[in-house]
């Protein structure tokens, strides 16, 4: 009789975890409705200005076009025309690390990216060469033809390599370092020609670039990542072009327009909410951008993969506006233990020495934890990217060349390397 009714009593308690545990998993793969890639598009947001903000665009080098409206390349504000679902380049295996299968929020520490592309992830070098044509064509042309047809060293040749970096938005700081270690090499006898020169120079880029970079990694589910920089570097199409490339990649985006600025911001990223097939959460114009950034977080716990944040716009210099951003980013913390579990600055090649200056402030404002460095097919310097990474110890994750999703690459200290200091097919087969 009292092993009758133990029994029945375990079966009762086996059938009431077995009850609990499929509820579970159902409330899991519940999926809020999500729009259909491909949906008609609405009008593209207009290009107009931006409202007045007291945000003049920061000076920038001679090439400096970059961070006021009026000067930024392309179709400003629209996503690029091509479709983005069909020929859009994943990222490599390898790239994105699965999400835990629990929709648990566990607070995670920033992964550790890699220097070099992760095994088993492909390597395009010849695709990338391509992309940093107008570098390749200026800064390394430079200074290729220093060496060229020169086989004894002269030690007066390093001066013309520090005025090639000085120009090419290297910054003082990063050339001197190389020119020192350049000048001890060629001191100890190590650099007796010009090739032992040029290998010299490349191991210096890698030993600076070598601090880590490559993809976001979704280690949380929800992955928060906090899009910050000036006006006008790419930030809304960079958040366009990752969502695009997580979603081919099988997760769930969920995108926040928290440039409540002015509504062609958040039209912007609507746009690109369609394209790809992510909700955007949003606010009223004029919205507190931190409400908007609370409520996304919130959302995106429930079964978001990546949670992207979209913010407005804003000058290094003004400290009202840095001091918005960094309550944007404490509101994030409220909303969910660890987030953002990434803070992206973007900066903008073209505008050389103040994408240096951008990226300080930032930096003191903001626990960076990574750089999108976007509009290098856009300058014949790039100097700028040993110069970020030296001075600022922060890695490059992405590095946008062109408009389209496909455009953004990630960032492998001796892909880039390669790509733009080792001799192109064409090249060798003319030697
Ligand atoms: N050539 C080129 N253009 C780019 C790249 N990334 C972005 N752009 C263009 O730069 C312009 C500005 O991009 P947005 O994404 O609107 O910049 P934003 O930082 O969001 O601008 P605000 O929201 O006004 O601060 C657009 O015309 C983009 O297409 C790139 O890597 N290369
Ligand atoms: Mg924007």
């Amino acid at each position: 009789m009292t092993i009758t009714i133990v029994v029945a009593l375990l079966v009762l308690i086996v059938a009431v975890i077995v009850g609990v545990s499929r509820g579970r998993g159902a409330s899991q793969l519940q999926a809020p409705p999500s729009k259909a890639p491909g949906a008609s598009l609405p009008p593209r947001p207009g290009t107009s200005a931006r409202p007045p903000t007291g945000q003049p665009p920061p000076k920038g080098g001679p090439e400096a076009p970059a961070t006021g409206e009026a000067k930024r390349p392309g179709e400003s504000g629209t996503p690029p025309p091509t479709p983005p679902a069909k020929g859009v380049s994943a990222p490599p295996a390898g790239a994105i690390a699965s999400a835990p299968p629990a929709a648990e929020v566990k607070p995670v520490v920033p992964s550790a990216p890699p220097a070099s592309i992760p095994a088993g992830a492909k390597r395009d070098v010849a695709g990338l060469r391509k992309g940093l044509a107008a570098v390749r064509g200026g800064f390394v042309a430079k200074l290729t033809a220093l060496f060229q047809g020169k086989k004894e060293i002269d030690p007066a040749i390093l001066e013309q390599v520090e005025e090639v970096m000085l120009s090419s938005d290297v910054g003082p700081k990063t050339t001197q370092a190389i020119l020192a270690r350049l000048r001890d090499s060629l001191a100890r006898n190590e650099l007796r020609d010009s090739d032992a020169v040029w290998t010299a120079l490349r191991a210096e880029a890698i030993r600076i670039l070598s601090i880590g970079g490559g993809a976001i990694t979704c280690t949380a589910r929800p992955t928060v990542v906090l899009m910050v920089g000036v006006n006008g570097v790419g930030k809304t199409t960079t958040i366009g072009k990752l969502a695009t490339r997580f979603t081919a990649s099988g997760k769930k985006v969920l995108l926040a327009a928290g440039d409540t600025f002015r509504a062609a911001a958040v039209q912007q990223l609507e746009v690109w909410g369609k394209r790809v097939g992510s909700e955007v959460v949003r606010g009223k114009e004029g919205a507190d951008p931190g409400a908007v950034a609370f409520d996304a977080t919130t959302r995106a716990k429930e079964g978001t993969d990546l949670l992207l944040i979209d913010t407005a716009g804003r000058l290094h210099t003004k400290a009202p506006l840095m001091d918005e951003i960094k309550k944007i980013r404490k509101t994030v913390a409220k909303a969910l233990d660890g987030a953002p579990h990434e803070t992206l600055l973007v900066v903008d090649a073209t505008t050389g020495q103040n994408a240096l200056q951008q990226a300080l402030l930032f930096k003191e404002a903001l626990d960076l934890t990574g750089i999108v460095l976007t509009k290098l097919d856009g300058t014949a310097k790039g100097g700028i990217v040993l110069g970020i990474c030296d001075e600022l110890r922060v890695p490059v994750r992405y590095i946008g060349l062109g408009e389209r999703p496909e455009d953004l690459r990630e960032f492998y200290a001796d892909e880039f390397v390669e790509a733009l200091f080792g001799k192109g097919e064409d090249e060798v087969a003319a030697a």
